[in-house]
């Protein structure tokens, strides 16, 4: 008898070992309900392991692991109405697992809905299967059946939220045959990796004067402009522009035909006639100078997202100054400031950080 024991101890610290550090962070526990629990709540059912109970009711539901249906390995985790109970409107029962959903795109599972014992009520029936994800419901089924692969989409979701496997009753009733939700091959789907392309951007105003020192030319005050144009292979047509940003400064998005957040015939053109064409987006002036945090010669970064998991990143050099021309109230020359945006600075427009910029020292 003790050497039976011993072996059983041994067995099951090799199970502990087996089960619990092959698991990654990023990934259910148990996610195929293989492991199982007894002598604890719900006892004497078989319980799977890791995997918590919630909106426990002893008298209307079950929960348990069951050999009944599955479609990985020996088990599948059951949810059921028992026989002959009467439920209301919103009584259900739950397992769940708290899982790192970070770079994860979906949670994947596979279901069934059945009803057992009682032939003269062979389908599923009052009751709805649930996936929540931190208590909103993101899946439903209530017709008896299968559905194999199925997936609730997590995408965005970082860091460790609530994943839970729910029934739950539609109508009020007195269940007449044991309503089974059966759950298993719990899966996580990795986010899609991103490619990431070179972009050939250009900004217009070559030169940017914070504090508003810079209103050279009036009907562009408000704006900062990007011409966008990409690699071979790729559309400018497929550039979404609430995807755009520059220095992390969101493209204006708006009424404007311009201004919509697709491709059209007013922001998508071949604008510097070299047959190939180019996207137009524009932020806003103000927002682009609180991002702008040196002065001179910088370097912006304007980044967006196509299509098939492609994201684009290019950069432009730019002249930006605090404030210049002192000799003219806080305003630069046209003159200076032309010779800045064609390239053509030179030491009578003053030094970089612009405090002579009249063109006149
Ligand atoms: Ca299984
Ligand atoms: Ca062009």
């Amino acid at each position: 008898m003790a050497d039976k024991h011993g072996s059983g101890l041994r067995y099951l610290a090799l199970l502990v070992v087996l089960l619990w550090p092959a698991v990654s962070a990023a990934d259910f526990l148990n996610p195929s309900f293989e492991g199982t629990i007894q002598n604890v709540t719900p006892y004497p059912d078989t319980f799977p392991q890791y995997w918590r109970l919630r909106n426990t009711d002893h008298t209307l539901f079950g929960s348990q692991v069951t050999n009944a249906w599955k479609t990985d390995g020996v088990y599948a985790a059951g949810l059921y109405s028992r026989l002959r109970k009467t439920f209301a409107v919103g009584d259900s029962q739950s397992l769940w697992q708290s899982v790192d959903l970070t770079g994860m795109s979906g949670v994947m599972f596979d279901v069934r809905l059945a009803s057992y014992g009682n032939s003269a009520f062979p389908t599923f029936m009052n009751f709805e299967a649930q996936v929540l994800v931190d208590n909103a419901v993101l899946w439903t089924q209530t017709v008896d059946g299968a559905y194999l692969n199925q997936q609730v989409d997590v995408s965005g979701m970082s860091g460790t939220h609530t994943v839970e496997l729910r029934i739950m009753a539609t109508v009020a009733g007195v269940s007449q045959a044991a309503n089974w939700t059966q759950w298993d091959n719990m899966r996580l789907v990795k986010m899609p990796e991103e490619k990431i392309i070179d972009a050939k951007v250009t900004v217009v105003p070559r030169v940017i004067v914070r504090k508003g020192g810079g209103k050279w030319f009036k009907w562009e005050d408000r704006w900062v402009t990007c011409f966008i144009e990409l690699p071979e292979g790729y559309s400018v047509k497929d550039i979404d522009s609430t995807t755009v940003t520059l220095e992390g400064v969101s493209a204006h998005v708006g009424k404007d035909r311009w201004a919509k957040a697709e491709s059209n015939f007013w922001n998508t053109r071949d604008w510097d006639w070299d047959r190939a064409k180019e996207r137009m987006v524009k932020f806003d002036r103000e927002a682009v100078e609180a991002a702008l945090t040196t002065t001179g010669k910088v370097t912006v970064t304007v980044t967006g997202k196509l299509p098939n998991h492609v994201k684009f990143v290019g950069t432009d050099t730019i002249r930006v100054f605090e404030k210049c021309g002192h000799k003219h109230g806080g305003r630069c020359s046209d003159n200076c400031i032309r010779r800045f945006a064609l390239d053509k600075w030179d030491d009578k427009c003053g030094d970089e950080g612009g405090k002579k910029c009249d063109g006149k020292k």
